[in-house]
This record gives structure tokens, sequence and C-alpha cells, in this order.
């Protein structure tokens, strides 16, 4: 057995024991009430899920396993001579629930380029649709060619016990992650390369390979790989990426079909696609003004005309978060160091300059302040990689790292399918009017 499986297994068995216990003791308790404005605006504030491996504070933002990004960022394992994490660790974390040494995060490098390879009808199912599709279709499509690699679906065909499902869901994790790099490179080099694929450098850790695959040799663009990976990976359980994974994988669907459900939510444009269409923005902005760095006042303007025409800004507001995304601070960081002249990130600071008391002054928003999308595209476009429609493909390798450890944990507690009650507007008015009663099945 692999160090990390064994690790995972470990920690599981204990976990699942002491759930157990709390629930013996406490399942009776009651965790918060549900308003009728809850169940008709998505559910906003309804804690109903346990996911082990990030948690998310309005105010704060993200803290993987108790840790921030900054911290993150100084404590994880890092490539030679790199000063961004390697999002190895921070599967590791996730996964194990233990901070991983040097040594530690390298094995997680060395087992997912073992599992790395991707089967040649993979890359046929990609070429059998247009060239012109979006990425994210590309993406998918190549995920669920994936799935005849499942573990999952062939031990359970085969009859496999409820006690082994974690073990044959991790192998698909593991295998899953590995592969996508290499997927997804293939995707943006045939859409955007045309076709001339990069071999993979088995010396490189996996964000640093995915970069080499893509086609940058810059070891500053690996260094923010990595650093786009580690950031991207996880957001607590409810966001419609990792929910849906969960939610499908309840029912006992294996982690590719799971996966390329997430997927198939993160590429909507009020979740994972709003980093495309946040660069889109800020390049249609600035062909209509025909400067290369608006001012204040243009912005201004250009943020009312949006609203105006009925559109929301991308890469503002968060259905939890109220305060500026860290994942945006992180980006602005780096770009501090590594790019602070760039115009395109000069533009993205200014709109954050500009933006949120605009959308405060509407009154109706919740958090006025930017997410990770607002930064991601002009980091990305620096280096080269200009082609936006490809960014939400890189968002969802990385949200892999995140689903996929979750998705572990749900088969190790042996959690069950996830099957909440809904409600007719008929019965909400019967109920309102004392003639029903509203309560679970
Ligand atoms: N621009 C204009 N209007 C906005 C807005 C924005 N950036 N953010 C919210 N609003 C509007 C909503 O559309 C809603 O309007 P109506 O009442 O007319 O329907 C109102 O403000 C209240 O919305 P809210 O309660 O503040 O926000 P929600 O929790 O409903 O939605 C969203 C959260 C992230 C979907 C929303 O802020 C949005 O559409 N933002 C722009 C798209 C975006 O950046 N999405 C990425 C989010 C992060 C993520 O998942 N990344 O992957």
């Amino acid at each position: 057995m692999d160090m990390i499986k064994e690790r995972f297994s470990a920690k599981a068995d204990a976990l699942a024991a002491e759930i157990k216990d709390i629930l013996k003791e406490h399942g009776n308790k009651k965790i918060g009430e549900v308003t009728l404005v809850q169940i008709y605006q998505g559910m906003r504030g309804i804690t109903g899920l346990v996911s082990e491996t990030s948690l998310l504070d309005a105010q704060e933002g993200i803290r993987f396993r108790g840790y921030s990004i900054p911290e993150l960022q100084q404590k994880l394992p890092k490539a030679p001579k790199g000063s961004q994490p390697l999002p190895e660790g921070l599967f590791y974390l996730m996964l194990v629930g233990d901070l991983p040494n040097q040594d530690e995060a390298d094995e997680v490098t060395e087992i997912w380029q073992r599992r790395s390879h991707v089967p040649n009808h993979v890359f046929d199912a990609i070429e059998a649709i247009p060239v012109s599709s979006h990425p994210m279709t590309q993406f998918v499509v190549a995920i669920m060619a994936l799935q005849t690699e499942s573990q999952f679906a062939k031990k359970y065909a085969a009859g496999m016990a409820k006690k082994d499902y974690w073990d044959a869901a991790f192998d698909d994790a593991m295998d899953l992650i590995a592969r996508l790099p290499r997927i997804a490179a293939y995707i943006y080099r045939r859409k955007y390369k045309n076709g001339e694929h990069i071999h993979p450098n088995g010396l490189l850790d996996w964000a640093g390979n995915f970069a080499h695959m893509l086609g940058f040799e810059d070891e500053s663009f690996r260094e923010l790989m990595r650093l786009y990976m580690t950031i991207h990976a996880d957001h607590e359980g409810g966001n419609v990426s990792a929910h849906a994974t969960h939610l499908v994988g309840s029912a006992l669907s294996d982690p590719y079909l799971s996966f390329a459900a997430g997927m198939n939510g993160l590429a909507g444009p009020l979740h994972g696609l709003a980093n495309q269409e946040s660069i889109k923005w800020i390049f249609e902005m600035r062909e209509e003004l025909g400067v290369e760095l608006p001012s204040k006042e243009q912005i201004e303007e250009y943020v009312k005309k949006t609203l105006g025409e009925g559109k929301v800004v991308p890469g503002y507001g968060h259905a939890v978060l109220r305060k500026t995304d860290p994942r945006f601070t992180a980006q602005a960081e780096f770009a501090k160091q590594h790019i602070p002249d760039d115009p395109i990130v000069n533009t993205v600071w200014r709109v954050y300059e500009t933006v949120p008391p605009i959308l405060q002054s509407l009154g109706k928003i919740k958090n006025p302040w930017p997410n990770v999308d607002a930064h991601s595209g002009a980091l990305l476009v620096h280096y080269g990689l200009v082609e936006y429609e490809f960014y939400t493909v890189l968002f969802g390798v990385s949200r892999a790292l995140g689903v996929m450890a979750s998705l572990c944990w749900d088969r190790a507690l042996g959690l069950p399918i996830e099957r909440p009650k809904s409600v007719t507007t008929e019965l909400v008015k019967r109920w309102l009017r004392g003639e029903d009663e509203i309560w679970g099945e």
C-alpha cells in the first residue's frame, strides 16, 4: 500500500469511530433552523453538509485544515528553488489532515507520475468533437472517456463489499488527478497550438510538468501554476463543483462520473467560468475605450454601463465571503513580486479600487469585493496564456485536488446517498394557512 493510502486509512478509521460516538451522544442536537427565504434562495446559510478538507469563513476566507493561504505558502514543501507551495503537499494535507514534510510531498509527486498514463481512446474521444468546442466541453468528454479506467466501477460490478469502497475510490482519485494535467494540456495544444503536443517531463513536479506540457518553460510561470493549483483546489463543500461531485458520488457513481458532474458545474458563469468572463470583460473594456490602462473614471462609467445592461460584473461578489477573497490577495502579491508593471495587472488593481463602492451603492449586493476569478486571468495573460476560454480548465484541474480528497472521505466515512426534502409552493401556501405541515418524509 502507498504511504499516503496507509495514512489516510488510519485517519479515516479513527474519525469514523469518533463520528459514531458523536452521533450516538449528540445526534439529535439542532444546528440551525431553515427559513422560507433560504429554500427559495439557493439554500444560503443552511449548514447541511460535512466536508473535512477545508472551511470557509465569511470574513477571513478559506482555511485548508486550519491553515490560511499565507500560512500554506510558508509551511508547505516547495519545488527545488521554488517559493510557492507544491499542490502535492496541499493534497496530502487535505487528505491526511497533517502538514507533509518534503519527502512526503515528493512521494505524492512520484505516485502521480507513476499513475499518469492516459489511454489513447481518451485522446480519440477529444478528437471526435469539433476543435471549436469550448475547452470545458472537451475536458468533460475526456473525463467521461477516462471512466473506462475506474477501479471503483469494475470492483462494484464484481461485487465489492461496502468496507472496500474507500480503497477503490482512493485509487480512482489518485489516477484521475495524476492524469488531468496531460488531458488538459492536450486540449490546450489541440485547440490553440495546431495540435503540436509536448511530452511530459517525468523529472518535474505535478504543476511544473503541467506548465511544461502547456508549452511554458519560464520558471516563474511554473511557480504561478503551483500557486494557482494550490489556491483553487478547495472552497469547502457547498460550492457548485464540490457539492455536485459529492452529490453524484453519494449515489456511488464512481469518482470519474462524480468529477465530471462537478466540472459541468464549474463550467457555469456564476462559478468557475467567471475567470474567463472576468478577463474578457477587461479586454472588452480596453477595446471599447481604446486605452491600455483605463482611468478610474473610465472604469466607473464602464461598470455602470455593464450594470445598466442587466449584467453582473464578473469576478465580484460571493455567496459566502463578505471580504476580499484571500485567493485574490495571494495572486495580487504574486503579481507585485513578479510583474508589478504589467498593464493588465494594473487594470485589475484599478478595477479593484473602483468596483466595490459602486456595487455597494446598489444596496442589494451582499458582497461587493473581488473573488478569486477577478485576478487569475491577468497573470496568465502576462505569461502568454492568453486564450481565456481555457482558464476554467486550469481551475478544474486544481479543483480535482479538493473534491477528490473529499470523495475519499465520503466513502471512508460511509456517507449515505444525499437526498434532502423538497416542497411545492402549493404545500408552502397550505402550510402558511395552517392547513398542512412541512416535515421531513
Ligand atoms: N455584479 C452585479 N450584480 C451582482 C453581482 C455582481 N458581481 N453580485 C451579485 N449581484 C446581484 C445578484 O445578481 C442579485 O441580483 P438580483 O437580486 O437582481 O437577482 C443581488 O446582487 C444579490 O446577490 P447576492 O446575494 O449578493 O449574491 P448571490 O449569493 O446570489 O450570488 C454570485 C453570488 C457569486 C453568483 C454573484 O455575486 C455573482 O453573480 N458574481 C459575478 C460572477 C462571479 O464572479 N462568480 C464567481 C464566484 C466565485 C466562484 O465561484 N468562483 O469560481
